[in-house]
C-alpha cells in the first residue's frame, strides 16, 4: 500500500498548506502518535544544527523524512530556478546540497516546485530561464543520485507559476534532465485545477510517479472538498504506486484536526 507523510514547516511560512507551521517539534511528536509514516519538510536555510536535531528526532520517533520542499527560498527570499543571476545559483546550490545530504539517510525526495519561480513572458529571456534552470535541476540530481535521493519535479498551477503547469510538462522536463532519478510529483490541488482527467494525469506519469500530494480541492485535507479520490486511488493501484501520499494542507480548521482528518482519510483509502 501507500506510504503516508504530513508536511510540516519549522518556520512560520508565507506559504499557507503546512501543519504546525513555527513548530517542528509538536509536528513531528504528532506525526508519530497518529500512526504516520513520515513527515515532508518545508525548509528555507536551515543550519546544520538544526537538521541535526530534527534528525535525532525523527530517529528517537520511528519516523521516515519522505521529503524536503524547497519552494520557500523563492517564497521567502526571492531565489529561484529561473533567475539568469550566476550569483543566485551559487546560493541555491549550496542550500540544495545541505538538504540532499539530509534527505540521504531516508532516501527521501527532493521537491522541485515553487522554488522554479516565473518565467518571463519574453521569448528569449524565457529560453535562457529555461536553460539556467535545466542545469541546476540537472546538477542537484547528479549529487543526489551519488547519494541515493531522488528529485521530485512538481507541476503546480497557472496562478502560481507559468513554469510548468501539467504532469506532461514536468514529465518533458524531467526528460531533459534526462536522469533516471528525476521523477515526477502529482499535487491533487494543482492537477485540479490544471488537469483534463486526474486519472489520465497519474497514468501517462506511470513508473515515474515518484510521489504524491493528495489534497483536495480547497487545500483541505483529503474528502474535505470535491475530488474524486476513488478514481485517483484507481488510478494509483493501476500503475503499481507504492510511494508516499503526503498531505499538504492548510491547518483547518486547526494543524492537529487537519492532521487527524488526513491519516483518517488515508487509512480508509
Ligand atoms: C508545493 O508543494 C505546492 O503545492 C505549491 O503550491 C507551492 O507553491
Ligand atoms: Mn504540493
Amino acid at each position: 500500500m501507500f506510504k503516508t507523510s504530513m508536511a510540516i514547516s519549522p518556520l512560520p511560512a508565507n506559504f499557507a498548506p503546512l501543519l504546525f507551521a513555527g513548530n517542528w517539534e509538536l509536528g513531528v511528536e504528532q506525526a508519530a502518535k497518529l500512526g504516520y509514516d513520515a513527515v515532508e519538510l518545508s525548509l528555507l536555510d536551515p543550519s546544520k544544527d538544526l537538521l541535526g536535531h530534527i534528525a535525532s528526532a525523527l530517529r528517537q520517533k520511528g519516523l521516515a523524512l519522505s521529503a524536503v520542499a524547497t519552494g520557500q527560498s523563492y517564497y521567502t527570499d526571492g531565489l529561484s530556478l529561473a533567475n539568469t543571476d550566476p550569483a543566485v545559483h551559487a546560493r541555491l546550490r549550496e542550500r540544495m546540497k545541505r538538504l540532499l545530504d539530509f534527505l540521504a539517510p531516508w532516501q527521501g525526495f527532493l521537491i522541485i516546485g515553487g522554488v522554479r519561480g516565473v518565467l518571463s513572458k519574453e521569448p528569449a529571456v524565457q529560453a535562457e530561464q529555461r536553460k539556467w534552470a535545466l542545469e541546476a535541476v540537472r546538477s542537484y540530481a547528479e549529487y543526489a543520485q551519488s547519494v541515493g535521493v531522488r528529485v521530485a519535479i512538481e507541476p503546480i498551477n497557472r496562478y502560481e507559476t507559468n513554469f510548468l503547469n501539467t504532469v506532461a510538462e514536468a514529465l518533458a522536463f524531467a526528460d531533459e534532465v534526462g536522469l533516471d532519478n528525476v521523477v515526477v510529483l502529482a499535487d491533487t490541488f494543482h492537477m485540479n485545477i490544471e488537469e483534463v482527467s486526474l486519472p489520465k494525469a497519474l497514468e501517462l506519469a506511470g513508473k515515474r510517479l515518484g510521489y504524491v500530494h493528495l489534497v483536495d480541492s480547497n487545500r483541505r485535507a483529503p474528502g474535505q472538498g470535491h475530488i474524486n479520490f476513488q478514481e485517483v486511488v484507481t488510478a494509483l493501484r493501476k500503475i503499481s504506486y507504492a510511494s508516499y501520499i503526503s498531505a499538504e494542507i492548510l491547518p483547518w480548521p486547526d494543524s492537529q484536526t487537519a492532521a487527524e482528518l488526513a491519516i483518517g482519510y488515508f487509512r480508509s483509502l
